[in-house]
This record gives structure tokens, sequence and C-alpha cells, in this order.
């Protein structure tokens, strides 16, 4: 089998199989891994590349929509739910009332915006479903600003290939010199892709803290891991090779795939 079609039966397994989990089990979130070729699929991290994928569905598909009906009762969360950082406890005593998300790096107009600037450009809702590797997803009602438009407004210069998202949290206890704080990056395609937010509310309400409060990325067409909770600045980079383990996000420098096309 070549290559293209290789990836494409795999696409095919996966999308049947998600499908068929998604029309099983409607509401709430659901566990993918009664879905063996779901088990098979995700759980060796396999998916496409992302010059198949893009073959495949080009640059513009849009991931699926759900209606309020499949919102499920509590969206659920993994990885940090509590940031232990001073820096993000003390923003969070404070409500968030003196943060701010830079967007810097190479861009011609650097940006910082509070809350309440963003919550005033233009946003987008969506209901998705989102997928994490470990076998479960969940349904959720998103709203936020299109990275689109921040992006517009940042202007991104010539050389910008990668958008990079810092976090707050710390993977591991602090210790002198290491850095384990989550980040993650994606390409300009997919941080323009009109379904890409930086998402300040989950079903209607501000962003829970165990959901990423106050700002997350969602962007749909990626597994779980890609969607960094807790921002702390963006950045536009030419490369991320020489960064942290070099491979582009927290989970990617423990070996997952940084593309992590759905
Ligand atoms: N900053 C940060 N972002 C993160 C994580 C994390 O631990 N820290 N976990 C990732 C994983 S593996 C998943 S599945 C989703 C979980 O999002 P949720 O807690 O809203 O369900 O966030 C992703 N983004
Ligand atoms: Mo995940």
């Amino acid at each position: 089998m070549t290559e293209n079609g290789h990836a494409a039966s795999r696409r095919g397994v996966l999308r049947g199989a998600l499908a068929a989990a998604g029309s099983a089990l409607l509401t709430g979130c659901d566990r993918l891994s009664q879905t063996p070729a779901v088990v098979g699929v995700l759980s060796s991290v396999q998916h496409l590349s992302r010059a198949v994928h893009r073959g495949l569905v080009g640059p513009h598909a849009m991931a699926q929509e759900f209606g309020p009906e499949d919102i499920a009762p509590q969206f659920r969360s993994n990885g940090t739910l509590m940031p232990r950082d001073a820096d993000y406890q003390a923003h969070l005593a404070a409500a968030f009332a003196d943060y701010r998300l830079s967007i810097g790096g190479l861009v011609e107009r650097p940006q910082a915006f509070t809350l309440a600037e963003l919550r005033a450009l233009p946003s987008r809702t969506q209901i998705t479903r989102h997928d994490c590797v470990e076998g479960w997803s969940c349904i959720g009602k998103w709203t936020g600003v299109p990275l689109a438009h921040l992006l517009g407004m940042a202007r991104p210069l010539p050389a910008a290939r990668y958008v990079l998202f810092r976090c707050y949290d710390s993977m591991d206890a602090p210790a002198p010199g290491r850095d384990s704080r989550y980040y993650e990056s994606i390409d300009l395609d997919e941080a323009r892709h009109p379904q890409t937010l930086v998402a300040y509310d989950l079903n209607d309400r501000a962003l829970p803290v165990s959901n990423g409060a106050p700002l997350r990325l969602r962007v749909e067409r990626q597994l779980g891991y890609k969607h960094a909770k807790y921002l702390q600045s963006i950045e536009l980079v030419e490369r991320f090779d020489q960064l942290r383990g070099g491979k582009g996000g927290y989970w990617e420098d423990q070996g997952y795939e940084w593309y992590a096309g759905i």
C-alpha cells in the first residue's frame, strides 16, 4: 500500500471509530477506549502526518460542530488542574485583574491584552469534541477570540513560521535551572484556521481553573494535548528546535507527535 493509501485507511478507521463512539454515547464524556480501533490508533499516538492530513482534508477543513443537546453536563479536565506556580497563584488570587496576554516575538506590533480587552474583540462560539490520546472525548461549547484576529493585530513578520504558547503550569516540582512549564506550538495555517481560538468561556461561563483559566487554546483539528491551558504568552517564532526539548511542546518532548491531526 502506498504511504497515502495506508494513512488514508488508518484515518478512515479512526474517523469511523470516533463516529461510532459519538453516536453510541451521545452525552457526556465518553470513553473511546471501548472502541478497539481507537485504542490502537490513539494509544500508540499514531495519527496523520501533516503533509498527508493537509493533502486529504486541505488546510481549510472544519472540525465537526455539534448541537447544544450534545454538550456534556460537566466538561472533563485532564493534566494540570490547578497550577502550583506562584505567579499563577497570585493572578488567581487577584481574579486575573493584572493578567495580560502578550503576543510577541517575530511580529511588527507586539500586543498585550487584558481579559476585558479580549472580550471586547470579535468572538466565535463553537461546540466541538475534544479527543484526548488517553482514550476519552468530551463535547463542550467554547467562546473566544479567533487567533487569526489577534495575529492580524500583531502582524507576523515574514520570518515567522510557528506560534508558540507558553503556559503557567510547571509539570514537575520546581528545580533550579529546570523549566518544566507546559508549552505548545502550531504552524500558521493551524493558527489562522477559523476554529482556532484563544478561549475564555466554557459552556457560557468563564473558564474554570481546571480547564485552563483565564485563557486556553482551542485548536479543534488536533488532539487534546495541543490545546494549551493557562496561557501566559504567545510568541511568533521561526523555529523551536533550540527551545526546551526541541520538539515544540511539553508532550512532544516526551515523544508525542508534534502534528496531532485528527
Ligand atoms: N497548560 C496545560 N495545558 C494542557 C494540559 C496541561 O496539563 N497543562 N493538558 C493537555 C491535555 S493532555 C488535554 S487532554 C487537555 C485537557 O483539557 P481539559 O482539562 O479542559 O479537559 O489539555 C491539554 N492542555
Ligand atoms: Mo490529553
